[in-house]
Order: structure tokens, then sequence, then C-alpha cells
């Protein structure tokens, strides 16, 4: 499904192909036959594995059926075109990111293991590529190991790091490097946060603590609540979306691990439910494993190859 990696990463290799292939040779060979009742349940079924939601499922196996039923469109490159040219419009609203605010903070969020230090790490290099100033502060201070890992992205992008002592208060850390990065001409601070879940209320309200104190130093700051989310958790990913969401107004969400999960219909399902926009993918554990999400690109990539 995810063929669009192609088009952006030369390494793109091994399993990625793999999975991007599977999806999209499940999709020919329902499509190289007759469209039959058969082939319309396949293509059901495959697209509710996808994660694409029953919803916009039940829509585009009618799309197909409409056309079978017609006569008139019933080759595959015309069906994709017509399922192309649908999925494009779930995007109707979408606006790229740009960065209006000096300095600009993004606050990254999420559950254990999403994917948050080494999405900050990759964004940060990210925007250090493109001649911004960047400052990442490390607010996980539950664990040595998470600090660690930072501060060894951070010596690999050759980047400040702020921290605090151990155990203490992510807000703090959070207010500390807001000043830091106001005082140091910063255009952008990225915030690392503990892993938390939806289902913790007072790791929760941390993290609206952590919002608040940012938002005191530097008003109208966070300018960018980001989850990540990892696309091999499928519609679970959807659940934690709308419980961060009720907590910590969210900007945008960044999908992990695309590179190894066919699930990433569930972006379709994310803009649909929440109307969130997805503003990166991650493609890797690398650090330029990190792609600005394009909605047409996305899309093309589903029925590309
Ligand atoms: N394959 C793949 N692995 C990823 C991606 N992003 C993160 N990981 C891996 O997922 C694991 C957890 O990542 P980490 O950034 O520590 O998660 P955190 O707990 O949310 O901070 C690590 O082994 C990462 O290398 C991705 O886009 N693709
Ligand atoms: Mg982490």
């Amino acid at each position: 499904m995810f063929n669009f990696l192609k088009k952006n990463i030369a390494s793109f290799k091994g399993s990625v192909q793999k999975k991007a292939s599977v999806f999209y040779q499940k999709l020919e060979s329902i499509f190289k036959g007759p469209l039959t009742e058969d082939a319309l349940e396949n293509f059901e079924e495959v697209l509710i594995q996808a994660n694409f939601g029953t919803k916009l499922t039940c829509e585009l196996v009618e799309i197909v059926r409409k056309a079978a039923k017609e006569h008139k469109t019933t080759d595959k490159e015309s069906l994709f075109i017509l399922l192309k040219n649908y999925l494009i419009k779930e995007f109707a609203l979408y606006t790229p990111l740009i960065l209006q605010s000096k300095p600009s903070v993004f606050l990254i969020l999420g559950v254990n293991g999403s994917g948050k230090t080494t999405t900050t790490a990759k964004l940060a290099s990210f925007y250090k590529n493109k001649g911004l100033r960047v400052m990442i502060a490390a607010a996980d201070t539950f664990r040595a190991a998470a600090l660690e890992q930072l501060a060894h992205w951070c010596t690999l992008i050759d980047l400040p790091l702020i921290t605090g002592p151990s155990r203490c208060d992510p807000a703090s850390v959070a207010f500390d490097a807001s000043s830091k990065a106001l005082n140091e001409n910063t255009d952008l601070l990225l915030i690392d946060t503990a892993g938390r879940l939806e289902s913790k209320i007072d790791l929760m309200q941390e993290m609206e603590k952590i919002a608040r104190v940012i938002a005191k130093k530097i008003p109208g700051s966070p300018h960018q609540t980001l989850l990540v989310i990892d696309a091999t958790l499928g519609q679970n990913a959807l659940e934690q979306a709308k419980a961060f969401h009720k907590y910590c107004p969210l900007t945008g969400l960044v999908v992990t691990k695309i590179d190894s999960s066919s699930r990433a219909g569930v972006i379709f399902s994310i803009q649909r439910e929440l109307n969130i926009p997805v503003r990166f993918l991650g493609t890797g554990e690398g650090e330029k494993d990190l792609i600005p999400f394009n909605p047409q690109d996305f899309v093309d990539s589903i029925f590309l190859y």
C-alpha cells in the first residue's frame, strides 16, 4: 500500500516493498477478473484489513459495484482512477503545515513506544536541514533511558538538548526550555514527552499542565500539538487520538511505522472521524525516515504499483 515511499526514499527495500506489494497484489488479483459479488466481497475484506473503516469501505465497494453494474468502467486502471478521485476528496480541507511563529513550539505526545522520541529527532533533523535553529527538550523525566536516547540523537544531529534532574516535573523542563528558546533566538522548540496511556487521568492532566506552562511563557504555544501514533495499531490508534484530543486539542498527527504496517487506511478513518491532519509519516528507524504528509502522494501510492 505504501508505494509512495518508493518515490521518496531511495533505500526503499525489503519488508516495506513486501508489505506494499501485498496490498497491491490483493487489489490486482481482485480486479483482474470479472467484478462478481465474490470479488466485491474480497475487495471489502482487503479494505477492512487495511483499516479503511467500515463506512469508507462500504462507499468504495459501492463505487466499484456501480461501475460494474453500469458496465462502464470495469478495467483496473479506470477503477483505480475512480477510487483515487473519491479518496482525495477526503483531504479537501488539507492545508500544509507552515511555521509562523518564532519560536514555534511542537509538543510531541503519545503512548509508550509509539515513536515519540524517534520522531522528535527526525523532526529536528528535518527542520535543521531547512536552515532553522532547532532546540529539543527532554520532558520525559521518568526514565533515565529516555534521556540517554534523546541525548544520543542530539549528539548525532548536533543540537542542544534541554533537560532537568531525573524525575523532576516535566512541565518545569518544558518551561525552562521555552525560556531558553526565547532567549537564544530559536526557530523551533521540540518537546518530547513521556509515554502515557489515555486511561491514566493523572498522566493526562500532567500533559495538560505541560501545555499550560508553555503557553504562559510563549503565548499562543504550543503551536503544534502532535500525537504520534503507531500505524500497526490500526483502529486502536483512532481511539487513542480521540482520548488525547479531549485533554490536549491536537493540531496534527504523526503516523509512524508505516514501513512495517499494511494498515495505513487508518489515516482515512482518522481524517473522517477527527478531522485532524496527518502531518508526517514515519517510515523507519533512521534520522531521515520521515516524510511530510502529502494527500495526493498518499492516495496515489495506494494504487501505484
Ligand atoms: N520501523 C519503524 N520503527 C520506528 C519508527 N518510529 C519509531 N520506531 C521504533 O519504535 C521504537 C520505539 O520508538 P521510541 O521513539 O523510543 O518511542 P517512544 O516511546 O514513543 O518515545 C524504537 O525501536 C524505534 O526505533 C518508524 O517509523 N518505523
Ligand atoms: Mg520516548
